[in-house]
């Protein structure tokens, strides 16, 4: 049984209803030209198809079809432009529906899926015309039930509740494909430091970045990426890419690659000629204690508010230490005047979206930490340049350093932590 078919087996175990799951949607760019396509992490997980235009369904209740895929029509002059659909055909063949139907049948067909289930799992709000579809569905199956004497769905459920609990524990199979995404991002963050110097230009970084990425397998980037350098280092979206670097700069940069619908994500900062200067060099070593205390940290039982907690501690008492901010480290964190300087979280969850699916909190406190979970670790400290309260020399310096990391029975694994972090391996890997 293939790894998806497998997914779909425990996941009907667990369905207390039918499911339904629509494809992405096809975004337009401009008149015919589309956004490059990329299938739902979920429906992706599920089925492995990756074409556009698609349904699934999983119908614990009915007799026979337990998987259902609507699928675009066969079209060989569209698919002499688009290529091969898979076809109803080759949705029962190679995907392994139990039944497969036109996409354009789905009105029709949903009666039959959905009578029988009180419950509905389908995600509202993220697709208003399939929305109205599956909701027209119910009103029909809602008319026939009364008088047909069998259930129709009385309660919609977000399919995240039992689905993105499922995701947020990465097996084996997934685990090989974020290591493959980490090794790659490696080799790109490596590429970078070695091609980076004075007088280069942002784009040229990510260009080699980009190079890296696809050449190596990875079907496309994980998330837009920024190559910071100098003061663009402080802005924490800084996707424009386009500034010339110079000698005495940190450069920034938070990139990673997306592998067969896995991803990665990782930042380093390094210096643009290859050298630390004394306040940058102060000022990382700040950062990269407050990272490999709060990775150090992670193991099963452990959660993301108490890590970030201990981030916080001790960045403050790293910027007190070198005289950014005055005062008591309690005071200073109980006040937040921190976020002058470090503004954001310390964590998301990581796996086939970059900011992936499952919940931070339940039941009113952070969720524990568990074998099989992916997250990233990923403080710094930025220093705005018109920021005159400080020394000149720290003014304008971005700082991020962020790695993947897997929480295992023992404690961790850094699916990252080939890329250079240190002081000295950074400049050695600058070196090429
Ligand atoms: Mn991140």
């Amino acid at each position: 049984m293939n790894v998806f078919a497998e997914r779909r087996k425990q996941l009907l175990e667990r369905l207390q209803g039918v499911l339904v799951i629509p494809a992405a949607q096809v975004a337009i760019r401009n008149n015919d030209v589309e956004h490059e396509y990329r299938q739902d992490s979920d429906f992706y997980y599920l089925t492995g198809f990756s074409e556009p235009e698609a349904v699934l369904v999983l119908a614990p209740n009915h007799a026979e079809h337990k998987f259902v895929l609507f699928v675009r029509k066969r079209d060989p002059e569209r698919e002499a432009y688009d290529g091969a659909r898979a076809g109803i055909d080759g949705a029962k063949e190679d995907f392994g529906a139990d039944a497969a139907y036109l996409v354009s049948e789905l009105d029709d067909k949903l009666y039959e899926y959905l009578k029988g289930n009180a419950r509905l799992y389908y995600r509202l709000g993220d697709n208003r015309a399939m929305d109205d579809r599956v909701l027209g569905g119910v009103r029909f199956t809602r008319q026939r039930g009364a008088r047909n004497n069998h259930l129709w769905p009385t309660e919609i459920v977000d399919p995240a509740t039992v689905l993105h609990e499922t995701r947020i524990i990465k097996r084996e199979d997934e685990l090989d494909r974020m290591r493959r995404a980490a090794a790659i991002t490696r080799d790109a963050h490596l590429g970078a430091m070695a091609l980076a110097r004075p007088g280069r230009y942002e784009y040229e970084i990510e260009a080699r970045i980009r190079e890296i990425f696809r050449r190596s397998g990875a079907e496309r980037i994980a998330y837009e990426p920024i190559i910071g350098s100098g003061p663009n280092a402080t802005v924490l979206h800084y996707r424009q890419n386009n500034r010339q670097m110079h000698e005495g700069e940190l450069l920034l940069i938070d990139a990673g690659c997306e592998y067969d619908y896995y991803a990665a994500d990782v930042t380093r900062t390094f210096p643009v000629s290859g050298t630390f200067s004394p306040a940058q060099w102060r000022l990382y070593e700040v950062v990269l204690e407050a990272q490999v205390t709060a990775i150090e940290a992670v193991k099963p039982g452990a959660n993301l508010d108490a890590i970030h907690d201990e981030v916080v501690e001790t960045l403050v008492r790293g910027l007190v230490r070198e005289g950014l901010l005055e005062g008591e480290p309690e005071k200073i964190i109980e006040d937040r005047s921190y976020k002058r300087f470090y503004m954001h979280r310390t964590s998301h969850w990581l796996g086939m979206d970059v900011h992936d699916v499952g919940v931070y909190y339940q039941g009113g406190a952070p969720r524990s930490l568990e074998p099989g979970m992916v997250l990233t670790i990923e403080p710094g400290i930025y220093i705005s340049p018109s920021d005159d309260k400080v020394p000149a020399e720290y003014r304008g310096l971005g700082i991020r350093i962020e790695d993947d990391i897997l929480v295992t029975p023992e404690g961790y694994t850094n699916l990252t932590a080939d890329i250079p972090k240190s002081v000295a391996d950074v400049e050695r890997a600058c070196r090429g």
